[in-house]
């Protein structure tokens, strides 16, 4: 089965094409050549996987999964939130971290979560399925793997981060392995 999904994040692609085996052949927004910007206005993970799957799926008339994802950490309010991708500088990883870090200077509670919230659209309108992972945040970034902010995430029951961890690792525990699965069970 052919797979769109509602993405200009190759990291994410990939991840997803992982997740999901031999048996489905994951698209992008690129391999369909569609360069528009999505304007993630949303209030939530779930307004904005929406506004990402809707278009996609107006756009092409393809089935479409949209995946809006992120870190949410508990002494910042849940921040950076839906606004992971863009928390210091625009998909700059490096920077992003870099400020989580500076406020969370000095605090010891380090509980986060990531979270990715799915949606289906297809001629049946949407469908929503969600997956979330526990951890905390190191005080310095370790390993080199992944992307965002896998090199300060340990996952609870875990003594390294995401991007120490072999994609293969990451991909069975993942928030966004616990969403697919979700929505492998739908399909
Ligand atoms: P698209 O909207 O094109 O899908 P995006 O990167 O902008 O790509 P989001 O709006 O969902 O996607 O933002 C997700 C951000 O959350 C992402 O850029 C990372 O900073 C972070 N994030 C999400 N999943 C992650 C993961 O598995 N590991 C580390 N960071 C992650």
């Amino acid at each position: 089965m052919e797979l769109l999904v509602a993405t200009h994040n190759q990291h994410k692609k990939i991840e997803i094409q992982q997740i999901l085996g031999k048996e489905f052949t994951v698209k992008s927004l690129t391999n369909y050549g569609i360069y528009d910007e999505i304007v993630e206005d949303g209030h939530s993970f779930e307004d904005n996987a929406l506004i990402k799957a809707r278009f996609c799926y107006e756009k092409t008339g393809i089935p479409s999964l949209g995946d809006d994802s992120g870190l949410v950490v508990e002494a910042l309010d849940g921040r950076p939130g839906i606004y992971s991708a863009r928390y210091a500088g625009n998909h700059d990883f490096e920077k992003n971290i870099a400020k989580v870090l500076l406020e969370l200077e000095g605090q010891k509670n380090r509980k986060a979560f990531f979270t990715t919230v799915l949606c289906y659209y297809d001629q049946n309108g949407p469908k929503f399925f969600e997956g979330i992972i526990n951890g905390n945040i190191l005080e310095e970034n370790r390993g080199h793997k992944g992307f965002g902010y896998d090199p300060v995430f340990v996952p609870d029951g875990y003594k390294i981060t995401f991007a120490e961890m072999s994609p293969k690792d990451k991909n069975q525990i993942s928030h966004r392995k616990r969403a697919m699965d979700k929505f492998l069970e739908f399909l």
